[in-house]
């Protein structure tokens, strides 16, 4: 398997030769979409948000510290990896600059339907900022069922990908399916010496380029310059009821009540999702 990297493809071509498949790709110009192409760089969020704050490694810092890091920051002493902004609650004046989200590729969403809080499990949207060497801290499957869609704004960043199917190669925590015991950036043979087998996809990601992580695929991802990214996740009635499932079993062992509940409204809006895709509501 190879990511192949698209300009001007169509949506239909899209849903057929990718999503339905389940298989990674790259659009060179999704991205035209939006505003926040080409407008944001490390100089734009320095001017207008350098005192937006979050917590990265446990430790607050504002906006304006994490780009001075990522600034002085080497290979072999990279700035924390990755320092990440919830757009909707610590820099709401993004959500204009990136829309319509999905850049009519990633519809139906239904986490952009008004059956959904912005705040539900697994519906993120989120700044990135990272800087040479600032490797993602772990190869993982993403939480949930859900679809990510990666787009860099600034900079470049080398995504890594495995074709279905490699889950035994990929020494799944036992305590954690979802994450990868492997180092996979310098991997212990010894250790896990059926990572041999796996086949990681190396793909650099660039400017304006958006990547397309479909549900299921073990992924990390390393910046190799200084690096703006947008990232945001995708449900609907592909992988919904997966999604489902996995809030349950997520919830279950808490407040009985409460995941009853929860499980009950997911069901019910299921329905109206799959309505409003009949009439091309969710954008
Ligand atoms: O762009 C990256 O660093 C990877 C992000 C990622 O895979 C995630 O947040 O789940
Ligand atoms: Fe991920």
């Amino acid at each position: 398997m190879e990511v192949q990297k698209v300009e001007n493809l169509s949506y239909k071509d899209f849903m057929n030769e990718f999503y339905k498949p389940g298989l990674p790709v790259v659009f060179k110009d999704a991205s035209k979409a939006w505003k926040a192409r080409d407008l944001f760089t490390p100089d734009y969020f320095r001017k207008n948000y350098s005192d937006r704050k979050t917590v990265v490694n446990e430790k607050e810092y504002t906006m304006g510290e994490l780009l001075d890091m990522i600034e002085n920051s080497s290979e072999s002493n990279p700035a924390p990896y990755p320092c990440k902004f919830d757009i909707p609650s610590k820099i709401p004046e993004l959500l204009p600059l990136i829309r319509p989200l999905g850049m009519n590729y990633a519809v139906p969403n239904w986490f952009q339907s008004k059956m959904f809080p912005s705040v539900v499990i697994g519906n993120q949207t989120e700044l990135f900022l990272g800087s040479p060497g600032g490797k993602f801290p772990v190869a993982h499957i993403d939480y949930f069922h859900t679809n990510a869609w990666v787009t860099q704004l600034y900079g470049e960043k080398n995504f890594i990908v495995y074709p279905r199917g490699q889950d035994e190669f990929m020494y799944p925590k036992p305590n954690n399916q979802w994450e990868s015991e492997v180092n996979i950036f310098n991997p212990d043979y010894e250790k896990h010496p059926k990572y041999r087998n796996a086949t990681p996809i190396t793909v650099t990601i660039k400017q304006g380029e958006t990547i397309f992580v479909p549900w299921g695929i073990w992924h990390s991802a390393e910046s190799l310059t200084p690096s703006i990214s947008v990232i945001f996740d995708q449900i609907n009635g592909s992988n919904y009821d997966d999604y489902v499932n996995d809030v349950w079993n997520y919830k279950k062992d808490g407040n009985r009540m409460k995941a009853l509940a929860v499980l009950a409204y997911c069901r019910m809006a299921k329905y109206f999702c799959k309505v409003g895709d009949l009439f091309g509501s969710v954008q």
